[in-house]
């Protein structure tokens, strides 16, 4: 779609959800892999807006994410009454979303005056964001998982994905599987490994709670002043899920030395000190809610998490890219390398990253 195709469509959206002013700008946002965003200015008043069309191939049924993201912002805004939250506008009919007759999918939030990261090199700024992501999960402790809707059944069952994977790769309907033979082989070899999470949680030994799903640090807002954290988005994934997988998800994006999507493998490694950043404030901050055989799942949720999405964007690659948006041919793959070759640093550094674990935990329980 051209730049004026765009602006009139964003345009379109603004009046549906009555925003004051007249438009001034817009500007894509484009780290999200699933959803389109834009940074919306409007002028007199001068105020922006973040303007997002929600995917539909990924969400089926993108109105019960709005339905859940208002529960949980409301429980989270009962409690800190003072924390910042996300506030979504309405259209005419009450409704938080404008779905329209071509089937798109749109929301608008209020942009904050704040600060994100893509990635960092100071521990202390893991340290905050593991706060934020740690104070989520305790905020949501006595929140009733039975009122969230599953926008996305077993999103993190790594067992079930697997078995879809291998399914994928016997179907091999674009022909790419004979050119990613090694890195199946690396997730054959580790299909047991990856599946320990899953079977742990269906054994009972860990409890269920309701998890973010996407513990990206470009997910925590900072205050641009005191850099502590002022909000977590990106609740469309808010689901009942493990705490490994919230804790593992952000360190294997924040604690990686090089981006999600590294080409040159040899950058890519776990970071230890990011990684004992990360869980510091983590646990200190959900410490009152882990229980022992949780804190014993966290550094392998690390490792769960990067195989698990390391074989997701492989099985993207190989049923032809329709999930994640891709800027360029093979970049599902590229990023399925980078993911593979984060775990296979993890599997060396296990011990480390339980360690560190246990040490944190020592020291704030
Ligand atoms: C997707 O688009 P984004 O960044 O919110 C994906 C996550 C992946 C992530 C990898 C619904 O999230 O699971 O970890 O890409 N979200 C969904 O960057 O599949
Ligand atoms: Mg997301």
């Amino acid at each position: 779609m051209n730049d004026a195709n765009v602006l009139n469509e964003l345009i379109e959206v603004g009046k549906a959800f009555r925003l004051e002013g007249e438009f001034d700008s817009f500007t894509l946002i484009t780290h999200g892999n699933i959803n389109t965003t834009y940074r919306v200015v409007y002028k007199k008043p001068d105020k922006s807006y973040i303007f997002q069309k929600v995917n539909t191939y990924v969400f089926h049924e993108p109105k019960l994410i709005m339905q859940n993201i208002d529960l949980v912002t409301e429980h989270i805004r009962k409690k800190n009454p003072n924390n910042k939250c996300l506030h979504f506008h309405h259209t005419s009919d009450g409704s938080n979303f404008l779905f329209t007759e071509e089937g798109k999918f749109w929301r608008v939030s209020n942009d904050f005056d704040s600060l994100t990261y893509q990635g960092s090199s100071d521990p202390a700024v893991l340290r905050q964001a593991g706060r934020a992501f740690g104070e989520f999960q305790l905020s949501l402790s006595d929140f009733d998982a039975s009122l969230l809707h599953d926008t996305i059944p077993n999103f993190h069952n790594t067992k079930k994905r697997l078995e879809g994977f291998f399914a994928n790769v016997e179907k091999d309907e674009y022909g790419r599987v004979a050119e990613v033979k090694d890195e199946i082989d690396f997730i054959r070899a580790h299909r047991e490994t990856a599946s320990h999470l899953t079977e742990l949680f269906e054994s009972g030994k860990i409890p269920a709670r309701v998890t973010h799903n996407d513990t990206k640090i470009n997910n925590v807002l900072f205050n641009k002043e005191t850099g502590e954290p002022l909000a977590v988005i990106d609740l469309d994934t808010v689901m009942p899920g493990l705490a490994s997988h919230d804790f593992g998800d952000a360190v294997r994006f924040a604690a990686n030395t090089a981006a999600e999507d590294e080409k040159d493998l040899s950058k890519v490694s776990l970071d230890l000190d990011l990684y004992r950043g990360f869980a510091e404030g983590f646990i200190s901050a959900a410490a009152p809610i882990l229980t022992d055989a949780e804190l014993e799942t966290m550094a392998l949720g690390a490792l769960t998490i990067a195989i698990e999405l390391g074989m997701r964007f492989l099985d993207d690659y190989i049923t032809g890219d329709k999930y994640f948006t891709t800027h360029y041919e093979g970049h599902n793959l590229v990023r399925a390398r980078c993911q593979l070759t984060l775990a296979a640093d993890m599997e060396k550094k296990m011990d480390q990253m339980n360690a560190i674990v246990h040490e944190t935990a020592a020291k704030v329980r």
